[in-house]
């Protein structure tokens, strides 16, 4: 009886060991693999090997780093802001959900005219539906095509974390439009979304002429982007394009109660370069791998916006200023005023906040063929350019 236990330990034993030795070939695999891709930004080929390896899409988990604890004052921090140092330094994550064909292979991605890359948060259903059915409707409007994804982390702990990650299958099956990677969805890891994003698109997505890049609760009037960017001069995404509501002359706030908070320990310029508020921007290709390319060298700041303009500024590159970006809001110049009359709104791009009960009527009000505006309710600004 005993030498029988005895002998069934040892096998088990056996068995332990060559799982783990077979698990660390396993991982060895993966690293080397990681090194080409990292090592070979060349950005030519070096999606080819990488994308015949299955196991591409899984990182090693990536470590605290401890030693942020020693940064001076690192005590004094408020929470969210020392995790954000211990883990300031990981930038890839197991993709769960992929749309490895949403632009028809990178070979054929420059048939894209318009990507609408919207970060949601797992729980924003009610904000995805109504996308869906309005802005962010994929089609063909004036002979370019419009293509949607949606970046997400993951969210919630326990059920609920299981739940979300249930809704965003679901909504995956039906509707083929989701991006999710396996990291907290936090406010301070909205620059880390924007960057696995990056990655991804180079692989999967890296001739799309442009991008609006922004958040899933803007009214965005993507017909008016796609005729605005036709009009342009160099209109097939290949020259430099960046253009929004542009902010300059600002620098970190110091106070620890704001939602925008960057102590010292993260950032020690009080000057942030020139950027583009973060609810909604254009790019083109071009300029999205420009950021991609420069992004490897710079250490990640949580606020994303002010990151994409560190990117552009190390490229030289500037954002520019559109009239018709009002992340801001809408002026709208008396009380006594529907701030949500369509004309308003008629020849914007892009305006920050809507619910979305106010963006399904704004879109379908806004496209009424019949509809009549006194010419000093609009703004005129459409598609011009606007000057600095
Ligand atoms: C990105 O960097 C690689 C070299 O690291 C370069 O070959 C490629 O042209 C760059 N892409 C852009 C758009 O600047
Ligand atoms: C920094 O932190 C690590 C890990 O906690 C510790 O081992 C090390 O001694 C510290 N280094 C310094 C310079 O304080
Ligand atoms: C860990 O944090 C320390 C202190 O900020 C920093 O010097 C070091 O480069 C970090 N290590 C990694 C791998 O990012
Ligand atoms: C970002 O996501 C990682 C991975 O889930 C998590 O460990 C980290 O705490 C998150 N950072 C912040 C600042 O929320
Ligand atoms: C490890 C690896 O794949 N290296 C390649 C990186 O890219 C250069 C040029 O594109 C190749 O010559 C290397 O073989």
């Amino acid at each position: 009886m005993r030498s029988i236990r005895t002998r069934t330990l040892l096998i088990a034993g056996a068995l332990c060991v060559l799982v783990l030795h077979l698990c660390k070939d396993f991982i060895d695999h993966k690293t080397i693999n990681l090194h080409a891709h990292l090592e070979n930004d060349s950005g030519q080929r070096i999606s080819h090997p990488i994308k015949e390896n299955p196991f591409v899409y899984s990182w090693p988990t990536c470590q605290q780093n401890l030693s942020a604890a020693n940064i001076t004052g690192f005590s004094t921090l408020p929470e969210a802001m020392r995790d954000f140092l211990y883990y300031q330094h990981c930038r890839h994550f197991p993709l769960l959900l992929d749309l490895p064909n949403k632009c028809g292979g990178a070979d054929r991605s420059g048939e894209i005219f318009l990507l609408l890359v919207i970060k949601s948060s797992p729980g924003n259903y009610e904000r995805r539906e109504v996308l869906r059915k309005t802005w962010a409707k994929e089609r063909l409007h004036n002979g370019a095509w419009i293509r949607r994804v949606f970046i997400t982390g993951v969210s919630g702990v326990g059920f609920e974390k299981q739940r979300l990650k249930k809704l965003l299958q679901l909504e995956q099956r039906e509707h083929n439009d989701i991006l999710q990677w396996d990291f907290s969805d936090t406010f301070y890891n909205l620059t880390l979304k924007q960057i696995v994003f990056l990655e991804w698109m180079e692989r999967n997505c890296p001739n799309a002429r442009f991008h609006l890049n922004g958040d899933d609760d803007v009214f965005a009037n993507t017909d008016n982007m796609v005729e605005y960017l036709q009009g342009l001069h160099d209109n097939d995404g290949s020259k430099h394009l960046f253009t929004g509501h542009l902010i300059q002359n600002v620098g970190p706030i110091r106070s620890p109660g704001s939602k925008y908070f960057i102590p010292v320990q993260v950032q020690e310029s009080n000057q942030y370069p020139p950027y583009c508020g973060g609810g909604g921007f254009l790019l083109s290709g071009y300029t999205a791998l420009v950021i991609y390319n420069m992004s490897k060298t710079i250490p990640i700041l949580p606020i994303d916006d002010v990151y994409m303009g560190m990117c552009l500024a190390k490229a030289g590159l500037s954002p520019a200023s559109h009239m018709g970006v009002k992340t801001a809001g809408l002026y709208i110049p008396s009380r006594g005023l529907d701030g949500y009359d369509p004309c308003y709104y008629r020849e914007m791009l892009l305006v920050h906040r809507f619910l979305p009960v106010q963006m399904y009527l704004m879109w379908h009000r806004t496209h009424e063929p019949n509809l009549k505006c006194n010419p000093r309710k609009t703004f005129g600004i459409t598609t011009q350019p606007s000057r600095l």
